[in-house]
């Protein structure tokens, strides 16, 4: 990040009012700190506060289009009002106390749905300050894409809000901080290091517990569904990825959010019933590896059939190795699973590389990957952090992976799509801890977008009829969901 002579003198004024302290302190999350920040001082110092507005505004201004502003409470609220007076930007105050949720307006102000507002903050540790004020304007309506801060504490806060679809523009970040104070004769070498090593320690700890708070609150509002999805159509607005675009057009065109699991062992069987299902279907997906008599002959009938209803193939082989064994799994072997399916999936736990493996093979062909964010067995440990890992590693790998095998919706950020297992007509389990949802639950109730059905169709006695029955049941669903 460059330093400007303005941020330069900033930070100085800022260490010299005594904003900005170097010492051994204990923060509020027990955690111990060579660094604390208390901006709130800034208030009694108007030159100060007319600065830092001024270096908030120039830090979006020049990318950003916004309606509103609002500043998470309390200390970034002057601050906003400087910015909203000295560039006539109209202004939100988000209110703080919780208890009156539901009896008070949360949101004060005059906007209408749909308008963005900018999100001001003076520190960000973690991002749940910002998220919190995130959440409370999506309640009602408004849309938040960006936040400012003066100051990033580099502890995980612009990944986890990268993760929930806001950008994080800083005007100050702490090693930055204190390198310049080093420089300027302020802070020791000793001191600088400590800073470093400290950023570098807490980056991940803060993140996780972030990212736990972000799981409870995400779980809090989808007890309130207070969900609006984007059409299928809107949708490839913002779905980038070829894989998502290809598939949303599909799904808009057949209406339908219906995946096929065909988990049959003969090739015939699994030939006849993409037949007779293909045409109620975005997704047909294999279990290759239980065929009986696999052979190349069939995936040829199988591309056939899928060029002829229109319907993507997606082999769940659930990668989970390190990166150069699924590549080889990928992209060799007698299966040749790159050659055709257009979607693969991917456990997470391997970490990056299982991802960069399957990568290398499959953006050349513009295939696209799933993570399997959660499962729908009982007792699986794709949960709490490992999931919100989970979504973080596909925001880093977004130009391959383009959704989610999960039971909920687990990523805010709309370029992602969630497909769902484990769902029949009625809720129930299987003798292997199989546990299934209805369409409805996971469509309107858990933010998913394609339902995916194996024994619920092809052990039906008539699999054509119940087909179309559940395409029924996850369109109806769907359709009650948009804006
Ligand atoms: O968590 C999961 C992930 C997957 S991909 N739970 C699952 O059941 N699946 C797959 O979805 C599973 O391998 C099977 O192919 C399908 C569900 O089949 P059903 O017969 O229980 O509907």
């Amino acid at each position: 990040m460059e330093c400007t002579t303005n941020t330069r003198k900033l930070i100085v004024d800022l260490f010299e009012i005594n904003a900005l302290k170097f010492g051994k302190f204990t923060l509020k999350s027990g955690i111990e700190s060579p660094v604390y920040f208390d901006l709130r001082v800034i208030v009694s110092y108007p030159a100060i506060m007319e600065k830092v507005s001024d270096l908030l505004w120039d830090a979006v201004t020049s990318d950003v289009e916004f309606k509103h502003l609002c500043g998470v409470p309390y200390t970034a609220l002057p601050l906003a009002t400087c910015m909203a007076v000295k560039y006539n930007k109209p202004m939100l105050i988000r209110r703080k106390e919780a208890k009156d949720y539901g009896t008070k307006k949360m949101v004060e102000g005059v906007f209408v749905e749909g308008d963005k507002c900018l999100i001001v903050e003076d520190v960000v540790t973690s991002g749940t300050s910002v998220m919190e004020t995130a959440q409370s304007l999506d309640q009602v309506g408004l849309k938040v894409t960006d936040a400012v801060v003066l100051l990033n504490r580099e502890q995980g806060g612009k990944n986890m809000l990268a993760s929930n679809g806001i950008q994080l523009h800083s005007v100050l970040k702490l090693s930055q901080v204190s390198k310049i104070l080093e420089q300027e004769g302020k802070l020791s070498k000793e001191v600088v290091d400590e800073v470093e090593q400290f950023i570098v320690k807490n980056q991940f700890q803060n993140g996780a517990v972030a990212l736990k708070r972000k799981q409870e609150n995400k779980e809090e509002s989808e007890k309130k569904k207070i969900k609006q999805r984007l059409t299928y159509k809107d949708r490839k607005e913002v779905c980038y990825h070829i894989v998502a675009q290809k598939l949303l057009d599909i799904m808009e065109k057949k209406s339908t959010n219906l995946a096929f699991s065909v988990d049959v062992t003969k090739c015939q069987e699994v030939l006849k019933l993409a037949e007779l299902i293909g045409p109620y279907i975005c997704i047909l997906k294999t279990h290759v590896d239980i065929l009986e008599d696999f052979n190349q002959d069939f995936i040829k009938s199988l591309q056939a059939l899928a060029d002829k209803h229109q319907f993507l193939l997606f082999e769940d082989r659930k990668y989970g190795d390190i990166g150069n064994t699924v590549k080889l799994q990928y992209g060799s072997g007698m299966y040749k699973t790159s050659e055709w399916a257009h979607i693969i999936n991917a456990h997470t736990v391997p970490g990056d590389g299982v991802v960069k493996g399957l990568k290398e093979i499959g953006l050349p062909k513009e295939r696209g990957c799933l993570l399997i964010g959660q499962m729908s067995s009982k007792g699986n440990l794709a949960t709490g952090s490992y999931t919100d890992a989970s979504v973080l590693m596909a925001e880093n790998h977004s130009d391959f992976v383009f959704g989610f095998i999960s039971t909920s919706q687990i990523s805010q950020n709309p370029k992602f799509l969630h497909m769902t297992p484990g769902v029949k007509m009625a809720v129930g389990k299987d003798n292997l801890e199989q546990q299934y949802l209805t369409p409805e639950e996971v469509i309107v109730n858990r933010g998913s977008d394609i339902i995916i059905v194996g024994r619920g169709i092809y052990q039906a006695e008539d699999p054509v009829k119940t087909a179309i029955a559940y395409k029924e049941a996850g369109y109806n669903a769907y359709l009650q969901t948009i804006v």
